[in-house]
């Protein structure tokens, strides 16, 4: 048995986990009805009340939300909270442009706080660790989500955010940091350049923390060779706190999902009904102890296996399957989330018809991000130095839709292949799944 952040929470008894869910279900539903009219109506036109949920076993009567509630009640729509009340937002893009913005009490930082420190905690970590979060700060929430986990844990935190490789190493050798918390192909293009370097033996790392995209057992297993440590996936989104929701113990079989914030339910994609666990679908959360942006089963579009044995490490939640793929288009390019609908607002903007392919690899362990875009018959008769200026215009105004760089190519009309005369948008060669 490793070692727990709340031993007794994480190891409860099914039957006391389900009560306690239940209560927490019942309280959730009746405040999201007087706090929040977007909910209220949406149960309405499915004829259901506070009343008729008395326990999980009416979950299945609640409305799904999906991220098209979210831009319908964009910016506040959704918050059930006095604004006064709320400490922070963090944000990811949206399908149409329009971002997700997640608001948090201060109650909803510590109870988030706890779920990270859980993490940390199930990966070896304690308060005499050195913990160097390297995710993004800001609007996203790996930086900031971890940092909150580590401080909490009572670990020394190194907020380096992502970026300057030089930099990381240093402070990672001189520091000693103990645990790396980033994205995996972060992790992967950082252990390639200590081993480049030949600093192996100058770092003190034993584990890393690596979620926010797909990764391979096969990466896993060529970083922690790299490293010499234990890596540890974690799973989570913007729209129910961030990384933390769910976090892989010393078994490395499947993450745990917090079930006392988090109800998680597999469904059928295209039929909406439930299915049994061991059996994949898409991946539907309800927070049961959000205070400001409490969402009732929220289809993460994630395509999922709940698996409920029982663990050799001693935790009774339900583990889920490392994320087998997704029910939509999103992609995640270096790991940031990009929707095609994006590319083609972008490209709508700017005057292009939107034929476009978008060509991601990995190459070096980086996201590789192309895109080709059609020109216009017009356009292709222009001068060379005229398209090359349009290609630099659309990866500026790509930049700025998406916070990430790609590079466009424009290619001579009718060139992109079709089948059926459909255009195949994505092509991913990265094989994450
Ligand atoms: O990626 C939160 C996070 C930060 C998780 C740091 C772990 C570590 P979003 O930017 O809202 O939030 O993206 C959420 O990322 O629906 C999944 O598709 C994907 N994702 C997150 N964790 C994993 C993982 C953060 N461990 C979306 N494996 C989710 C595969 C993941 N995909």
């Amino acid at each position: 048995m490793g070692k727990f952040y709340d031993e007794e929470m994480e190891t409860l008894p099914a039957d006391k986990l389900r009560a306690l869910q239940s209560e927490r279900l019942v309280k959730q539903v009746k405040r999201v009805w007087d706090n929040v009219p977007y909910y209220r109506k949406k149960m309405e036109a499915k004829g259901v009340t506070p009343d008729d949920i008395k326990g999980i076993e009416d979950l299945h009567k609640l409305p799904f939300m999906t991220k098209d509630d979210l831009r319908d009640a964009y910016p506040y729509g959704l918050l059930a909270c006095d604004r006064k009340d709320v400490v922070r937002i963090h944000s990811t893009s949206g399908t149409t442009g329009k971002r997700v913005v997640a608001f948090y009490t201060q109650n909803d930082i510590d109870l988030w706080d706890n779920c990270c420190a859980r993490a940390l905690t199930a990966a070896g970590a304690d308060e005499g660790d050195i913990v160097q979060v390297s995710y993004g700060y800001g609007l996203f929430t790996g930086g900031m989500g971890l940092h909150g986990g580590s401080t909490k844990l009572g670990c020394m935190t190194v907020p380096i955010s992502s970026g300057n490789t030089e930099r990381q190493i240093q402070f990672m050798t001189d520091l000693e940091a103990s645990i790396l918390c980033c994205t995996p192909s972060y992790a992967a293009y950082l252990a390639e350049s200590i081993n480049e370097q030949g600093m192996r033996d100058k770092i003190k790392l034993k584990a890393g923390i690596f979620g926010a995209e797909a990764w391979t057992e096969e990466m896993r297993a060529d970083i922690e060779k790299k490293l010499g440590i234990k890596a540890y996936d974690i799973y989570g989104l913007t729209e129910l706190s961030g990384p933390g929701v769910a976090y892989e113990c010393e078994a490395q079989k499947g993450m745990h999902i917090n079930e006392d914030h988090f109800i998680a339910e597999i469904i059928n994609p295209k039929t909406q009904e439930v299915i049994p666990d061991n059996e994949k679908g898409e991946l539907v959360f309800t927070s049961l102890t959000k205070e400001a942006f409490p969402l009732l089963r929220y289809r993460t579009k994630d395509l999922c296996v709940l698996n409920r044995e029982k663990c050799s490490c001693g935790r009774t939640f339900v583990r889920m399957h490392k994320p087998m793929g997704r029910s939509d288009d999103m992609l995640i390019i270096r790991g940031v989330n990009v929707f095609p609908s994006q590319i083609e607002t972008v490209l709508l903007k700017e005057g292009m018809p939107p034929n476009y392919q978008i060509i991601v690899d990995r190459v070096n362990n980086t996201d590789t991000f192309d895109i080709n875009v059609e020109m216009t018959e017009d356009m292709f008769s222009d001068r060379m130095s005229k398209i090359s200026e349009k290609e630099g215009h659309l990866m500026a105004a790509l930049k700025t839709m998406l916070g990430i760089q790609a590079k466009v190519h424009l290619v001579a009309p009718k060139t992109i292949e079709r089948s059926e005369g459909k255009a195949v948008r994505v092509i991913d060669k990265r094989k994450l799944y």
